[in-house]
């Protein structure tokens, strides 16, 4: 059985470790499709925050608390730069991170494409499911906020780090999303898969931005694989991040219903068949999309797993 997860980062990685611990259960390959819209050049260096979070969290590597970066971290070369002025200081560059992001932009520089990258980052850190940047080409969130009494696109990263989300927010742009190709393997693994699962990621800044890589949300939409959601959403409120800030934005409800009725039923435009919300939503009613309740905390890998399983059972 093949499996195909949608997915950012933080949220995206605790999922794929049930995703991963459930097809060991059932001998399932599993691959996933990482959203890049986070990416950013700092320093000279190219930074992969979603791709990053899952390779480390998956192998083993991540600091359990941040959910980003690496676990055991020291930020010396962060508070050099600093001493020199080298802007931007608000971002968190760790010295063991440095070092994934010297590799990758050697590689980048000499003509790999991420897809590539990511393969040979993988080769260290075996995160026991295949990895694929939603695209190998140019795609990075910006926002467009007020900010200093005008109105700009910030990159996503300042938007979520520096700002903490805390600015009049009116839209999110995925520049370079229309020109942007599926990177090698992407449409192959989801027209190729058994099931499609979107993961409890942010579904503004993590999954639409995968969806918009041109022919992604086709091949979802239109693929043979069923196609099941995790909400996102508790009782009302994200499991982790800025969905809330996120989902106002689009005027989206901040609930497990608004989300599924955003990605929006297969029969009807969407690519949902199944949705699965946690008990505290369970009257949740999307029309044409098979909604289940499971318990969604990510607690543990097994937890997870049990998820995971739910999922799997609603289509
Ligand atoms: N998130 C923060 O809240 N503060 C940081 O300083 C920070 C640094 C950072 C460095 C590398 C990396 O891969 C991720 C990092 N993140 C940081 C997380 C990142 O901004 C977000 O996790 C994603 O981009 C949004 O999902």
């Amino acid at each position: 059985m093949r499996i195909v997860v949608l997915a950012g980062g933080i949220g995206g990685a605790r999922f794929l470790a049930g995703v991963r611990a459930y097809a060991a259960g059932v001998g399932a390959e599993v691959t996933a499709v990482v959203n890049v819209g986070d990416d950013i050049r700092l320093h000279g260096l190219r930074i992969c925050p979603d791709l990053d979070s899952v390779m480390y969290h998956l192998g083993g590597g991540a600091d359990p608390e941040r959910g980003w970066g690496r676990a055991d971290e020291t930020w010396t070369v962060k508070s050099e730069l600093a001493a020199y002025g080298a802007e931007p200081t608000w971002f968190g560059l760790g010295d063991r991170d440095v070092a994934t992001h010297l590799v990758r932009t050697t590689m980048l520089d000499a003509g790999y494409p991420l897809s590539a990258v990511t393969e040979a980052l993988c080769e260290r850190w075996r995160p026991g499911v295949r990895l694929l940047p939603a695209t190998d080409d140019r795609l990075e969130t910006h926002v467009v906020v007020d900010v200093d009494g005008e109105r700009r696109a910030v990159h996503f990263q300042e938007w979520w780090i520096r700002y903490r989300g805390d600015l009049p927010t009116h839209r999110f742009v995925f520049v370079g999303a229309d020109a942007a190709k599926p990177a090698p393997g992407v449409l192959d693994s989801i027209e190729g898969a058994d099931v499609v699962l979107v993961a409890p990621s942010n579904p503004v800044v993590s999954i639409a931005p995968v969806l918009a890589v041109a022919g992604v949300r086709e091949a979802v939409a239109g693929g043979s694989a069923p196609v099941v959601g995790v909400s996102p959403i508790i009782g009302g409120r994200p499991v982790r991040g800025m969905a809330d800030k996120c989902l106002a934005t689009l005027e989206v409800p901040c609930t497990a219903a608004g989300v599924g009725g955003m990605y929006g039923s297969r029969g009807d435009g969407g690519i949902l068949d199944g949705w699965l919300v946690d008990p505290a939503d369970g009257d949740v009613a999307l029309p044409g999309v098979r909604v289940g309740a499971a318990p969604l905390w990510m607690t543990d890998e097994m937890a997870t797993a049990a998820m995971v399983r739910a999922a799997m059972e609603l289509v």
